[in-house]
């Protein structure tokens, strides 16, 4: 394959997350999250699915971390449970809580892994949602305390940190268009709760380095924003959607500014607040599955944007492109992961900390990644799919961009959200029935991969 090309250095990582892949919700103290609460509802994921075991990574993570030794990588991400750390989401830390993380990491240090704790994939504390969630100010303090327990503990064997995944995705699905939890539809009126992550985030950051913490960064999605047409109708709409997803997030962090217009619709001291979102990065971490084509609303055109039902008031809708599409219905297209590196770094240039992909991988169609009669898992759509990405992630190499290392999502299947278990993005196959682990063709390729670049 390609990674002759590959820098020296160049680091290799899976990662995951914690309600995806732990299960036992109720078990050594953890809280209830506001996905427990929101995966309970009637018709919301689908078949009913509920992660209460998920792929029992609680009970099962020195196989799980075994598994990810033997395929050769540097770096397990995972996250911790803001519910296991402070059930309440703030006073009395839960000892249990924490030290299930110590042991984990311990594991994999053990293992010669780099352990790259997220402290926060969505899994907010009901009592913190009660007051509020992320639309009040306080919830960005009250993280910042968490964040500063967890490092206080982990930094001195931790090599990653990411405070925030994706608070684009939190904000436009779970508080603008009702999608995930906590379900609430509030269109633009959802902007605040991207400023008070912006905020935890840099608050996080500053806690994570005072308890010595290096290596820290983001794990924030970013991807193509195509224009449908060249119609100017359809151009603004695009830029709309680059804006609200890709630059709304990089721009404060990476040159403490909101894009031009924008600072008025948040809340607060924004100009105080942007100073601490910008705190300087060791990495600056990039999470990409597929790009968007995005055109103006019209009749021939449905509502919908990356298959998600929108309402009246949504000024841009997604439009399909006809190329083939991944197992959640995104179109497979690894120029955009080249791209995207390239223009972050042409767009921030020296204010740019070195790069990763902190997230790239597949799902295949629901039914096509089970054992076969052989006992194996011939998953050849994962690995054309990792191929292309990985080949995408060595051009952008060549063409300037300073990545450092590129981690699959996910070591293992887990839940998929809304998708529940339907959708299986795992270099491993978990059987649900009997929580059996099976490396799938993936595995062996990636393995392989792997030990050709070193
Ligand atoms: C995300 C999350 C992951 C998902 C993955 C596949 O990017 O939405 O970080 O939790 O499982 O992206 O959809």
């Amino acid at each position: 394959p390609h990674t002759e090309r590959f820098p020296a250095g160049f680091e290799w990582g899976v990662g995951a997350s914690g309600f995806q892949t732990e299960g036992a919700l109720a078990t050594d103290g953890r809280g209830p999250s506001v996905w427990d609460m929101y995966a309970a509802r009637e018709g919301i994921v689908q078949n009913g699915d509920f992660p209460s075991t998920a792929a029992d990574f609680y009970h099962r993570y020195k196989q799980d971390i075994g598994l990810v030794r033997e395929l050769g990588v540097d770096v397990y991400r995972f996250s911790v449970a803001w519910p296991r750390i402070l059930p309440a989401g703030s006073g009395p830390v839960n000892a249990k809580g924490l030290d299930f993380y110590d042991r984990v990491v311990d594991e994999m240090c053990a293992a010669g892994l780099k352990p790259a704790p997220t402290l926060y994939h969505w899994d907010t504390p009901v009592p913190i949602e009660d007051a509020g969630g992320w639309l009040e100010r306080d919830t960005a303090y009250r993280f910042a305390d968490y964040a500063a327990t967890v490092a206080e503990r982990l930094a001195d064997r931790a090599e990653y940190w990411i405070p925030l995944n994706e608070p684009v995705v939190l904000t436009q699905l779970g508080y603008a268009l009702g999608q995930m939890a906590p379900g609430k539809t509030l269109l633009f009126d959802a902007l605040p709760t991207g400023h008070h992550q912006l905020l935890a985030h840099g608050l996080a950051v500053q806690a994570i380095r005072a308890a010595g913490g290096r290596g820290i960064g983001t794990a924030n999605p970013h991807a193509p924003q195509h224009p449908a047409s060249d119609d100017p109708e359809d151009v603004t709409a695009a830029e709309l959607s680059d804006t609200l997803f890709n630059w709304m997030w990089a721009d404060p962090i990476l040159t403490g500014r909101y894009p031009d217009g924008w600072a008025q619709a948040m809340p607060g001291p924004v100009a105080e607040d942007l100073a601490v979102i910008a705190e300087p990065l060791d990495f600056y971490g990039v999470n990409y599955y597929s790009p968007s084509t995005v055109g103006t609303p019209r009749p021939d055109r449905d509502a919908t944007y990356g298959g998600i039902p929108l309402p009246d008031g949504i000024p841009f809708v997604g439009v399909d492109t006809g190329l083939p599409k991944t197992g959640l219905g995104g179109d497979i297209d690894p120029d955009g992961l080249r791209d995207i590196l390239l223009t972050l770094t042409r767009r921030y240039g020296d204010r740019l900390p070195p790069l990763i992909v902190t997230e790239n991988g597949t799902s295949q169609q629901p039914g096509t990644e089970e054992p076969g009669q052989d006992g194996k898992v011939h998953d050849s759509g994962r690995i054309a799919y990792l191929d292309r990405h990985i080949d995408a992630v060595r051009q952008a190499i060549e063409q300037g961009a300073d990545v450092r290392g590129y981690w699959v999502w996910s070591p293992t299947d887990n839940f998929e959200w809304n998708h529940g278990f339907t959708q299986r993005f795992g270099l491993v196959h978990v059987d649900y029935a009997t929580l059996a682990r099976t490396p799938k063709d993936s595995y062996f390729w990636l393995q392989r991969l792997i030990k050709d670049s070193r």
